[in-house]
């Protein structure tokens, strides 16, 4: 969500590659034009990336605007750099999981294919 692209690049392909639909939103998203997307697109789960420090005010502004918005069953989770004192900040907003850096491909696919399993079971 800011000028730092790298790693979601990374993990949007590898989790591509792996078998996901993912949509990447691009640079720059404001949390309204994300949650637009989450919304018109039916995600599942929401990875979010910030490396520039405003995951304590991003972060709360995409939960409200899940949750005014009746999609707070969407799996919201963070990566890039956050200090580890603001991880379970983030936890109690309700966000699942966070990866930082040198998160491994294997990791975050680990960490979605049971949620991806159950959708397609309940499908
Ligand atoms: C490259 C880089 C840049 C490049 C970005 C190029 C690009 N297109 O991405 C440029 C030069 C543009 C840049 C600019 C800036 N940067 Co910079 N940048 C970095 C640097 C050196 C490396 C980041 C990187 O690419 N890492 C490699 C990738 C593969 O790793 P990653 O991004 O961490 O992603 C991994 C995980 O975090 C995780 N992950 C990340 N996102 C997601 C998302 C999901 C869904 C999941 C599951 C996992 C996940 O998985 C990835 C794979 O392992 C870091 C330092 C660092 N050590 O991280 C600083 C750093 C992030 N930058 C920093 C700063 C301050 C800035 C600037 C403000 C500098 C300035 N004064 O202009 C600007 C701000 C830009 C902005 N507003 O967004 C600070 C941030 C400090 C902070 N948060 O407290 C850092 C930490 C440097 C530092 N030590 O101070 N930067």
């Amino acid at each position: 969500m800011d000028g730092h692209d790298r790693g979601v690049k990374v993990v949007a392909r590898g989790l591509r590659d792996a078998g996901f639909h993912v949509i990447y939103t691009g640079l720059w998203q404001t949390p309204e034009a994300v949650i637009r997307t989450v919304a018109d697109e039916d995600a599942d789960f929401l990875g979010i990336s910030i490396l520039s420090g405003a995951h304590l005010t991003i972060v709360p502004r995409l939960m409200e605007l899940l949750k005014a918005q009746g999609l707070d069953n969407v799996g919201v989770f963070v990566g890039g750099i956050i200090p580890e004192a603001d991880v379970p900040k983030l936890m109690a907003m309700g966000v699942v999981r966070v990866f930082g850096p040198g998160t491994s491909i294997q990791e975050a696919v680990d960490f979605l294919r049971p949620f991806a399993q159950s959708a397609v079971t309940q499908a």
